[in-house]
Formats: structure tokens, C-alpha cells, sequence
């Protein structure tokens, strides 16, 4: 029955089906299907295709902005789910997508996960100036920084972020992750990041077993 409602879940984002997705939600959880199992099995396979579906010119622009804004009202469903899920604060998280670069569905699942690990996150949103991390690593002292590119053309805003750490004096105050769809381990470490991940079930393992160490 899960894997059945999990598809609907899905079939109902790749159409961009906003009210059809957020039912078929609902419903999912009132049948005990786990927020985790929503999220992985409909969410982000989902996208998945449709990002697929878009490359091979199977699916076109309006269509992929229908589904992103379906699923970003999908996430406000299944976030409190996935934090009433695990509740003890394991660290705080700061992250946020780089400057000129408008993408934010895989960042905020980012956030939703490290949310239901039981961190504290403080998501500051998308196309943002490095400086922006700098005063967010001030402010809120956070144990780790994620920041999101997904298009090659912001990737080296990424390092950008890092410098203006170091000219701030407080890169080593905050361990930094990194991660998007173009981004790579080599690149991670050639701009001088502490991780990369792939996805985000990765970021939460990456920065759980960093911290278990630091
Ligand atoms: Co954009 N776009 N887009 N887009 N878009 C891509 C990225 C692209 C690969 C599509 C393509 O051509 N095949 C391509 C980039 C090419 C490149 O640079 N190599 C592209 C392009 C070109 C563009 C525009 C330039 C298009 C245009 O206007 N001509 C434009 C740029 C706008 C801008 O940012 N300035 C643009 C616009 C858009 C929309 C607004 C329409 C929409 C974004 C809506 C939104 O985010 N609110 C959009 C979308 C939806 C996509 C695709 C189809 C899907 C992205 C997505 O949400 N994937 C994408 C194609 C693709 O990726 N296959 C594409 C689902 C999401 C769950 O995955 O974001 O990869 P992802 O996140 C994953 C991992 O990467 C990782 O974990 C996430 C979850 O597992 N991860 C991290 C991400 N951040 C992480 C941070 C971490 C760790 C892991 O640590 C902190």
C-alpha cells in the first residue's frame, strides 16, 4: 500500500498536480507511511525524473516550474514530519544556495534532512553574496556551513564564500559542505571545502560522522 501511495505521490509531481500531490500526502500519512519513506520514494524520485524528463526535451520549462512549486508546498507538508521524527539538536547547520543561482529544491531537502537528524538549521534561501554566509557564520556560530550551486556558472562562488571566510579570519570556525549537481569531491577539496556530498541522506552521514570525530 506504501509503495502504492508513493507512487501516486509522484505521478502527481512529475504532472505538477498540486492539489491531486498534496491529497494524495495527506493521505499517505494518515495510512502510517513514514515521512522519510514520502520524501524518498515519491519527493525525490519524482524530481529526479522530471529532471531527467527535462534534459532528454521530454518535458518543458513551465512544466518544471509547475512541479518545483508543487513540491515546495509538498515540503511544507512533510518537513514538520521528518523533525517530529528525530528531536534532540545534534549541532547547528547554516546553508544556503550561492550567489546567482535561483536553485533550491535540492538545497531545502539538504535542510529538511539535516532537520530530521535532529539539527538546527538556519536555511538563508537562494542567489546570495558571500557576505551573507560571512555574517550568517558570525551570527549564529554554526558547527557546519553547507552551501548549493547547481549550475556550473556559480560553482566557483562556492570558493568565493570560502575566501571571504578567510578574510574575515573565521574559516576555521565552521567546518563547510558542499554539494549540487555538477559538484564533485575533487572540486570540493580544490576550493578548499571540508566535504562533499552527493545527496542529502549523504550530507546527513558526512556531517554526523564528522561530528562524532571533531
Ligand atoms: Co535549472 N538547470 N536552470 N531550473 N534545473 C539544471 C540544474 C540543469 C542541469 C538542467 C539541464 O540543462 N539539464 C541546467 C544546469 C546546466 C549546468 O550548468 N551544468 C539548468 C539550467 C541551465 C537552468 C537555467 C540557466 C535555465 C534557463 O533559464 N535557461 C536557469 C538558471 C536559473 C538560475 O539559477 N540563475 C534554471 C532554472 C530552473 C528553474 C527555476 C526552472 C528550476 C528551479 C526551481 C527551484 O529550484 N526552485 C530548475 C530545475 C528544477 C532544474 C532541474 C530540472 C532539477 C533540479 C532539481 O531540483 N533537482 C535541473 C536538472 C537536473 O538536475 N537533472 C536543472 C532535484 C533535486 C532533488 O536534486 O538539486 O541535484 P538536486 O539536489 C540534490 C543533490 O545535488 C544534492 O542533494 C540534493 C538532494 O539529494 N545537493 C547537495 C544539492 N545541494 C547540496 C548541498 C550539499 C550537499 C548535497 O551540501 C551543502
Amino acid at each position: 500500500m506504501s509503495t502504492q501511495v508513493c507512487s501516486q505521490i509522484s505521478e502527481a509531481l512529475v504532472a505538477g498536480k498540486q492539489d491531486e500531490l498534496l491529497n494524495h500526502i495527506n493521505s499517505a500519512l494518515e495510512q502510517g507511511v513514514e515521512a522519510e519513506q514520502i520524501m524518498n520514494e515519491g519527493l525525490v524520485a519524482a524530481m529526479d525524473a522530471v529532471g531527467q524528463r527535462w534534459k532528454a526535451g521530454d518535458m518543458f520549462l513551465p512544466e518544471v516550474i509547475r512541479s518545483a512549486k508543487a513540491m515546495t508546498s509538498a515540503m511544507e507538508i512533510v518537513r514538520p514530519k521528518l523533525i517530529e521524527s528525530n528531536v534532540k539538536t545534534m549541532g547547528t547547520f547554516v546553508i544556503g544556495t550561492v550567489l546567482r543561482d535561483l536553485h533550491d529544491i535540492g538545497k531545502n531537502l539538504v535542510a529538511m534532512m539535516m532537520e530530521g537528524a535532529g539539527f538546527k538549521v538556519i536555511n538563508l534561501g537562494i542567489d546570495l553574496e558571500p557576505q551573507v554566509f560571512v555574517d550568517a557564520v558570525k551570527e549564529h556560530k554554526p558547527d557546519i556551513l553547507g552551501m548549493s550551486a547547481l549550475l556550473t556558472t556559480t560553482m566557483p562562488q562556492m570558493g568565493e564564500v570560502i575566501n571571504a571566510l578567510k578574510e574575515a579570519g573565521i574559516r576555521d570556525q565552521v567546518k563547510i559542505i558542499v554539494g549540487g549537481a555538477p559538484v564533485t569531491e575533487e572540486y570540493a577539496e580544490e576550493i578548499g571545502a571540508d566535504m562533499y556530498a552527493a545527496n542529502a541522506a549523504a550530507t546527513v552521514d558526512k556531517v554526523k560522522q564528522m561530528m562524532s570525530v571533531a
